[in-house]
């Protein structure tokens, strides 16, 4: 692979170029995304994270895609903040499954001087199972995201979620600056960036390009970029709204590897509703990491084993966590545990369960 294609790192995108690379021939953009994926990662391996709602329902903001916003009626039943032990048991079963991250959400505007406590905590007996952390909470203060920090947490997930232009059509009780400030927040507290958006809520090709260049011109690129297909949820506002094509969704997946060569970047919701093919090419395009675990927050998320025969059938592998010495021993155990799974799944692979 070329030197240039390895080194290129750029923070001055413009919508026109990046529209420009969106409406590529397809074979043209999976290739060159393809090229690039190439020169900064292994092609055949892909990270996993397990998901958790830590806090589930009646949030007080109003994002129109959202099952959890308390502005619409969806059916979910709401919970309280759940007990430390309950949420350090997931991560336990999370961690034998397969996964090496677990990301902890909560349906919030912002985590409350009560609640941080308790989230610290959760973030130390996680990480204390040798997993990575994640936490996704709404907005941050810097004393927040400092205590975040502290406590040793390694990602924070906040996402842009479209352009600022179409963002007041689907959120009006925040604004696109208060994201950019939490995300400021969480960078200078030493944290990873998970940052990404949502695609197939009626925005404009123009709109996805904005948000691409968005992630792309922050200071720094965020280290996970999830891609996350709309879910339409009944009762939210954008139940009925028109699906994606899904070269448009591959189509992006290609370009946010092009545009951020050093990220991963996950296949996110709606996977559930993308056949093998569809995500075999989202791999292809560049996605490099998926959410793995039977739910998502509230919405389903593929079979685990489902998950397994997939990547038996592709050849990929799951990949290690980045890490100190230390913990090797107790990696190489959790790895023999999902190729334990990974052969399992390759003895009963069923050729006619296709989907
Ligand atoms: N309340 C926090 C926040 O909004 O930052 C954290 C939890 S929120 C559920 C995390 C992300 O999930 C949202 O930013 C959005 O991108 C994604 N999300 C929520 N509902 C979704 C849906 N129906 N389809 C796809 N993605 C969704
Ligand atoms: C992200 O970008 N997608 C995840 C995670 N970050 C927190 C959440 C998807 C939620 C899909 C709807 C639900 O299950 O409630
Ligand atoms: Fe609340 Fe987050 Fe859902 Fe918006 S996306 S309604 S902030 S849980």
């Amino acid at each position: 692979m070329s030197a240039s294609l390895k080194s290129e790192i750029r923070h001055d995108w413009t919508a026109e170029e990046v529209r420009h690379l969106l409406e590529l021939p397809f074979n043209d953009l999976l290739f060159q995304a393809q090229a690039v994926h190439r020169a900064h990662f292994n092609p055949n391996e892909v990270q996993v994270s397990t998901l958790l709602s830590i806090k589930t329902g009646a949030c007080p903001e109003d994002c129109k895609y959202c099952p959890q916003s308390g502005h619409y009626n969806t059916g979910l039943e709401k919970e309280k903040l759940l007990e430390i032990e309950k949420v350090v048991g997931e991560a336990r079963q999370a961690r034998e499954s397969g996964a090496t991250r677990f990301c902890m959400g909560a349906a919030w505007r912002n985590p409350n001087a009560k609640n941080m406590p308790y989230v610290l905590e959760m973030v130390k007996q996680v990480k204390d199972l040798g997993l990575e952390t994640c936490m996704t909470l709404g907005m941050l203060t810097a004393d927040q995201a400092e205590a975040l920090a502290g406590a040793g947490l390694d990602y924070y997930n906040h996402n842009l979620d479209t352009s600022e232009n179409f963002y007041g059509q689907i959120i009006t009780t925040r604004t696109y600056a208060d994201r950019l400030e939490t995300l400021q927040n969480v960078r200078d507290a030493g944290m990873k960036v998970c940052c990404g958006g949502i695609l197939g809520m009626g925005e404009s090709e123009l709109d996805r390009a904005e948000l691409l260049c968005q992630l792309a011109n922050l200071p720094e690129h965020p280290e996970s970029i999830p891609i996350n297909m709309l879910v339409r949820v009944e009762g939210t506002p954008l139940e009925n709204e028109e699906e994606l094509e899904p070269f448009e969704f591959i189509r992006m997946i290609a370009v946010a590897r092009i545009m951020m060569p050093r990220s991963h970047v996950r296949l996110s919701a709606g996977r559930e509703n993308m056949n093998e093919q569809m995500q075999a090419l989202c791999f292809f395009a560049g996605a490099n990491s998926i959410f793995y675990g039977e739910k998502l927050l509230t919405t389903p998320n593929p079979e685990t084993n489902r998950d397994m025969r997939l990547f038996a059938k592709l050849g990929i592998r799951p990949e290690q966590r980045q890490q100190c010495q230390d913990e090797d021993l107790q990696e190489q155990a959790l790895l023999q545990a999902v190729e334990v799974k990974r052969r399992e799944a390759e003895m009963f692979y069923d050729a006619a369960d296709e989907r």
